[in-house]
């Protein structure tokens, strides 16, 4: 960079001072509040570096050595390091770093490697499953024949003698698990073992713990031999928002056209950069020690929640999230869960629970997670603090006294803990 961020965002003052003074109050908020949202993270500095760097100037359709514009050997050099470091990192034979986020880089897989019509078997949206996972809603769910399998009812886990069950009886081209609110783990070898058997490509969507396989606190599927796994790159990963797409060998040239250009024009390639970036520290023993307390602390955040009588979809978590039915906990629905804790500067997410009988605008439960509280260095006493908050908010929604003393506690607890980055 020629000129320091510091210039850059003198300028940004200048020049628009509305946009500057909304990218201040978010920076505020990010450093005055709690940050639950599972799929949230604050990125590394080196990271928003790149973002803000010259390679936001650049196009670069094609792929290294092979593209349609001039100009690019820099652009080269930092693709081939993060297709490289995305190969090392999550022990594969082929990544493709271009997918814009996490939708494109799901669709990729699925036109490339599939005709309209075939059927995919993935989780239900209720359940677990993504948008992507082919909700009818969505453009994927319109194209494809989606098999929707659902979760246990008794312990809300996955039931596998259903899956292959079902497996059987449609015959799918792909199998998809992977999810993004289904709080467990997930037996790769059952998975591809029914897939095997009726000959479909096994699929894992990492978006949600991309991250914690990187950092090897959470197992990865292709050591059960999955073909592919799709991974965002900003959420437990720490990076830029974008998508890769990571697969054997023999699925690599389907992959790469259709992402581009299939799918894709120009790939962002300051994003490109920042998964380069992304990807080295991901391989430091503090990137391991990070994945390993995201699991502690949500495991300790878990505990606390159920010591105090809330109610948790599948009752715990093995991985960095949790699903609390806030209507069986609170009698609240999750929208006013949601809101109460924004008060007190705590972010969730409002959630729909497997079957919820309420609508998805207001459903019946919260999504919580630790990635991005463990990044700024908070801790299992940390996490007990958090529940205890979390707990008497959601008793006493209308308590303003409650909420005022709760939301000063917070700020002050925050100053504790710096934003990276900031
Ligand atoms: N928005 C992401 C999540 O919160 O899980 C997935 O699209």
């Amino acid at each position: 960079m020629t000129t320091s961020e510091t210039s850059n965002l003198d300028i940004l003052q200048q020049q628009d001072p509305d946009v500057y003074a909304a990218l201040k109050g978010e920076e505020q908020r990010q450093k005055s509040g709690i940050e639950l949202i599972p799929s949230e993270n604050y990125t590394f500095p080196e990271v928003l570096a790149t973002l803000g760097s010259v390679f936001t100037n650049k196009y670069s359709e094609g792929y290294p050595g092979r593209r349609y514009y001039g100009g690019q050997q820099y652009t080269d050099q930092i693709e081939t390091l993060a297709r490289d470091r995305a190969k090392a990192v999550f022990k594969c034979e082929h990544a493709n770093v271009q997918p814009l986020s996490g939708s494109a880089m799901n669709q990729a897989v699925y036109l490339g490697l599939l005709e309209p019509g075939d059927t995919i078997m993935a989780m239900d949206l209720s359940h677990g499953g993504h948008l992507t996972h082919g909700a009818p809603v969505s453009h994927m769910g319109k194209l494809f024949n989606f098999v929707r399998y659902v979760t246990n009812p008794v312990d809300g886990s996955i039931d596998y003698d259903q899956v292959r069950k079902d497996a059987l009886e449609h015959k799918p081209k792909m199998v998809l698990c992977g999810y993004t609110s289904y709080p467990r783990d997930i037996d790769y070898e059952k998975f591809k073992a029914i897939a095997d058997e009726v000959g479909a490509i096994t699929m894992t969507d990492a978006s949600h713990f991309g991250g914690l396989v990187a950092g090897q606190s959470m197992r990865n599927p292709f050591d059960f031999g999955f073909d592919i796994v799709t991974t965002t790159t900003h959420k437990s990963l720490r990076g830029p928002r974008g998508g890769m797409v990571l697969c054997k060998k023999e699925f690599a040239s389907k992959i790469d056209k259709s992402v581009f250009p299939g799918l894709q024009g120009g790939p962002h390639m300051n994003a490109i950069a920042g998964i380069a970036v992304t990807l080295k520290r991901a391989q430091t023993q503090g990137f391991k020690d990070y994945a390993e307390q995201v699991l502690v602390n949500s495991k300790t955040l878990a505990d606390e929640l159920m010591q105090r009588q809330a109610s948790l979809i599948t009752g715990g978590t093995d991985n960095h999230m949790m699903v609390v039915d806030t209507m069986a906990s609170y009698g609240l629905d999750g929208r006013v869960a949601e809101e109460t804790l924004d008060k007190v500067n705590i972010t969730t997410n409002k959630q729909i629970i497997p079957d919820d009988p309420l609508p998805p605008l207001r459903p019946s439960g919260i999504r919580i997670g630790t990635p991005a509280a463990t990044a700024r260095g908070m801790n299992e006493a940390d996490m007990r603090q958090l529940g205890e908050w979390i707990d008497r908010c959601l008793r006493s929604p209308e308590d303003e006294a409650v909420l005022g003393e709760i939301q000063g506690a917070v700020e002050t607890f925050c100053e504790k803990f710096p934003v990276p980055g900031l």
